[in-house]
């Protein structure tokens, strides 16, 4: 690990329904009334409004921690609740009351809520292998025109339905222009995966490649074609699309 600071952005993705295997494991676990929001950390705000899908690695322990008892709860990563519990995010300094344990692959599945998304029926959460434990919530919110990672993810989750166990139109949605770059087109991702030939989502140096490319040229090059901030570039937006996430409490800020 390096010595620089990561700002993320941390984003409240709402549950709106439980599968069953992860229904049962929660019975009397999460008083009634209560919020639960799978928290990804991102690094693009700006591209919310795409957002497909949300990431869980299938075979990761995660934690629901309580962040206000009896209204507000996370499911993340046990790492990212202690490093949160020392930034002013749980109610009580210090202090990350987990009520329930779950594996990634028992919450496949469960539909929330994704701030900002076009698709306003709510999103799946779904399983990617490459998602690291050590590294921002363990969950990661999947937007398949920017992000080349996501992109290859979401094609083999269609592709491979039936073997992962999940519903094809699941990973089926509407991928969205958001950003416009002079080299690659308004859907960066998939013009980079398909012109680097990437097959599979395992591809993970020419990923790692892609996913250079992508973030310099969206992010100094790229010019917003979706939402209240379009014709504005990346630079000017990206701060703007985070504020407001921000305030209208659907996102807080999360280092690491
Ligand atoms: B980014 P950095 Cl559109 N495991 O968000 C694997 N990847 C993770 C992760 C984890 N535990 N936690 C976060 N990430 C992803 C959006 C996005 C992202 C776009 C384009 C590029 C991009 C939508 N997915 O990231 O290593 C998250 O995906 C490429 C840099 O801390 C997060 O931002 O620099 C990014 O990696 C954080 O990566």
């Amino acid at each position: 690990e390096g010595v620089t600071v990561q700002e993320y952005t941390a984003l409240k993705l709402k549950v709106k329904e439980w599968p069953e295997v992860a229904k049962a494991k929660l019975e009397g676990k999460i008083p009634e009334g209560a919020s639960v929001y799978f928290v990804p950390a991102t690094l693009r705000p700006e591209t919310m409004y795409g957002q497909t899908c949300c990431f869980v690695g299938p075979s990761i322990q995660y934690g629901i921690f309580e962040v206000e008892k009896g209204k507000e709860y996370y499911f993340i990563s046990d790492r990212a609740a202690r490093n949160m519990a020392f930034q002013n995010i749980f109610s009580k300094w210090g202090e990350f009351p987990k009520v329930a344990e779950l594996q990634g692959s028992e919450v496949v599945g469960t539909l929330v809520n994704a701030p900002l998304s076009i698709h306003k029926e709510g999103v799946r959460i779904l399983p990617m292998e490459s998602v690291k434990a050590s590294k921002g919530t363990g969950v990661v919110t999947s937007v398949p025109s920017d992000s080349p990672d996501d992109y290859a993810t979401m094609m083999d989750l269609a592709k491979k339905a039936d073997y992962y166990k999940i519903k094809k139109t699941w990973a089926e949605l509407e991928i969205l222009p958001i950003i416009e770059t002079p080299s690659y087109g308004n859907l960066t991702a998939k013009f980079l995966v398909e012109s680097m030939k990437i097959n599979s989502p395992k591809d993970a140096k020419q990923l790692a490649e892609a996913k250079d490319l992508a973030y310099k040229e969206g992010f100094y090059k790229g010019k917003m074609v979706y939402g209240e901030f379009t014709g504005k570039s990346v630079e000017e937006a990206k701060p703007l699309v985070r504020q407001q996430l921000i305030d209208s409490n659907e996102a807080f800020a999360y280092a690491e």
